[in-house]
């Protein structure tokens, strides 16, 4: 896809806050640092527009950004991270699963992983939920570029038998590596997507 532009939107935590204009969304999940701003940024070949870090729990907000005037992508703050303060743990959940469970405009949620480590019991219990709730979703294992290509083979292989036969695709932010499969992804379900009556 050409990307025209990209554009933050806002920060919310609440529905009401939500942009209201019936564009279709592709959410971006996971563990916290492991990797959701810069696929974000990566693929849309803008560097510096969804805020990455090294701090783990940068995002913590809902953040909208619009591209090509169309469609959002909407990166949500990571799970798991233990030292964020507990009142925003709390917070955690209720947030996001609020967001995914009643947003209608959501035509896929994209569940990221680190191809270096295996999936976490966070990371299953993410995946269940979307399938028990028949919510399309793909899976990306990141950081590829930090394995030999034999490493990377055995981790998605073994990345696949814990999450009971979803193989994630193998992404690299630095080399953009399997962005063209991800994209192909996000646009068969942006070409499906029927805007709400407003
Ligand atoms: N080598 C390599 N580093 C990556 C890749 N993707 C992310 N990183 C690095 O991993 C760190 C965390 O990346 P972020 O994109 O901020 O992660 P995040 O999931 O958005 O983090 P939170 O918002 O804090 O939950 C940064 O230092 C990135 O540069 C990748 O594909 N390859
Ligand atoms: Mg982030």
């Amino acid at each position: 896809m050409k990307i025209k532009s990209a554009v933050f939107i806002k920060s919310a935590t609440e529905p009401e806050h939500y942009p209201q204009d019936g564009r279709p969304e592709i959410a971006f999940m996971g563990r916290s640092n492991v990797g959701k701003s810069s696929l974000i940024n990566s693929l849309l070949g803008y560097g510096g527009l969804a805020r990455t870090s090294n701090t783990p729990g940068r995002t913590q907000l809902i953040n909208f950004f619009l591209i090509n005037d169309a469609f959002y992508f909407v990166d949500l703050p990571g799970y798991g991270y233990a030292r964020v303060p507990s009142e925003v743990k709390s917070q955690w959940g209720p947030m996001v699963e609020k967001y995914l469970a009643t947003r209608p405009d959501l035509v896929l949620s994209i569940l990221i992983v680190d191809l270096r480590r295996e999936p976490t019991r966070l990371d299953l219990s993410m995946k269940e939920w979307l399938q028990a709730r028949g919510k399309p979703f793909i899976m990306v294992a990141t950081k590829a570029d930090k394995l030999s290509s034999n490493k990377s083979k055995a981790n998605l292989n073994r990345a696949s038998a814990i999450l009971e036969g979803v193989e994630p695709l193998p992404y690299s932010a630095i080399t953009r590596r399997g962005a063209d499969r991800i994209w192909k992804q996000i646009t068969g379900c942006l070409a499906e997507y029927v805007p709400p009556r407003m």
